[in-house]
């Protein structure tokens, strides 16, 4: 099988036809039912790139050879960095063969970043945290690309939005490069998207990753695997935050930060830092050889913020002595080889023609009571093999 083979089928084409010019930044000759759909509404980009209304007709831009992007993402030339993610987030496999040979030509400058990952609810203010620490980070002579992860903003379309504003002072500052999350297909087509993405920002000599994801299920462990630090943002809730909280998540974390600990919730704040410090110790570590713990901050002070980076260099030493940091990296290639075959079986399985055809009769009758579910899948899967052998 070619590496195009793994990317083929699983096409998503706009729904919205204002989605469909691109804007300056998509890869030349993309037909846009194979460009990865775009977000609307964002006017100059955060990278110095306008985005052009749609005119009914794509840009004519400048084809760029696969040298021309190794060069351009080498140099970190912005609009080519852009231009060269865009074409690792897009579906077409055309795309997806020139994309390889950009990350191969990269390759040998990649994995010098510190990665982090950073979940929490909605709201817990992660965005305003990235403000924060990224801006301390640009001023103290760090380059920090903000990379998100978000399966769901392909449905609501608006954590881009939202990010914009929130990372304004961030987005303006010419150390910083934010890409919103890519969208369209399945969380493991995210997830390879991400993780190219975060390569793509090492060779560009970004030498901070900072990884945003919403905490709704399998996205934490999929950033966990992205990333060598991985923090739990939280509030302070009603005293009961504990209880709702997932057990799974907190095991995920090497740190946990209590966010808004400014005004009058200083000391609740403080008060809800001890409790997870105590939960931490009952925890099986999250990194072996480092022990979690919960600290406060305020992303609108910053009081705290520079602080948490000196736990990530602390934990970052820590497991680069102790042998942790280089396991947890040939894991992490390892996830990466495994979740793109069954990101790529998966979509060739539901958008083989007859399985496609099959799937709503089985699933009705699966509904009604009148297929066994262990049928219905034998079923589906033995039409899948056929086809695949004929
Ligand atoms: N007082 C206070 N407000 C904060 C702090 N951090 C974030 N906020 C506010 O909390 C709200 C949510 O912040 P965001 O940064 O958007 O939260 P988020 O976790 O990125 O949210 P989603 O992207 O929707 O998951 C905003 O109104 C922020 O201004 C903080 O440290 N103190
Ligand atoms: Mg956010």
């Amino acid at each position: 099988m070619s590496l195009a083979d793994l990317n083929s089928g699983g096409i998503i084409p706009p729904e919205n036809p204002a989605e469909r010019s691109l804007p300056e930044w998509a890869p030349e000759n993309a037909g846009s039912e194979f460009a990865s759909r775009v977000m609307g509404g964002v006017n100059d980009s955060h990278d110095g790139m306008t985005f052009t209304p749609s005119t009914g007709a794509a840009p004519r831009r400048r084809q760029l050879t696969v040298q021309d992007y190794i060069d351009g993402v080498l140099s970190c030339d912005r609009t080519i960095l852009s231009r060269a993610i865009t074409l690792v987030e897009s579906n077409s496999p055309a795309h997806f063969e020139t994309a390889q040979k950009v990350i191969s030509g990269v390759l040998g400058k990649t994995g010098g970043a510190v990665r982090v990952g950073i979940t929490g609810v909605p709201g817990a203010g992660k965005s305003t945290f990235i403000e924060a620490l990224g801006t301390w980070l640009c001023g103290n002579g760090h380059k920090v690309a903000v990379l998100a992860v978000d399966p769901s903003s392909s449905v609501t379309k608006g954590s881009i939005l939202g990010d914009k504003t929130r990372m304004e002072r961030l987005s303006r500052d010419k150390n910083a490069f934010i890409r919103p999350s890519p969208s369209g297909g399945t969380l493991g087509g995210l997830t390879r998207k991400s993780r190219e993405t975060m390569l793509l920002c090492e060779a560009a000599g970004y030498d901070v990753i900072l990884v945003e994801t919403v905490g709704v299920g399998q996205s934490e462990v999929t950033v966990r695997d992205m990333v060598d630090f991985f923090m739990l943002l939280v509030i302070t809730g009603a005293g009961d935050e504990l209880q709702g909280m997932k057990k799974g998540v907190m095991e995920l974390a090497d740190a946990i930060v209590v966010n808004k600990a400014d005004g009058d919730n200083v000391m609740k704040a403080r008060a809800t830092r001890a409790d997870y410090d105590r939960f931490l110790h009952y925890l099986r570590p999250s990194t072996e050889g480092w022990v979690s713990h919960a600290y406060t901050c305020s992303s609108v002070t910053n009081d705290g913020v520079p602080e948490i980076w000196d736990v990530i260099t602390s934990f970052m030493e820590t497991v680069k002595v102790s042998g942790a940091y280089a396991e947890r990296r040939r894991q992490q290639s390892l996830s990466w080889v495994r979740s793109m075959v069954e990101d790529h079986l998966l979509r060739s399985f539901y958008e083989n023609p007859s399985v496609k055809d099959r799937i709503p009769e089985v699933e009705g009758l699966v509904a009604r009571g009148e297929l066994a579910a262990t049928q219905a899948a034998l079923e589906l899967l033995t039409l899948y093999t056929k086809q695949n052998q004929g």
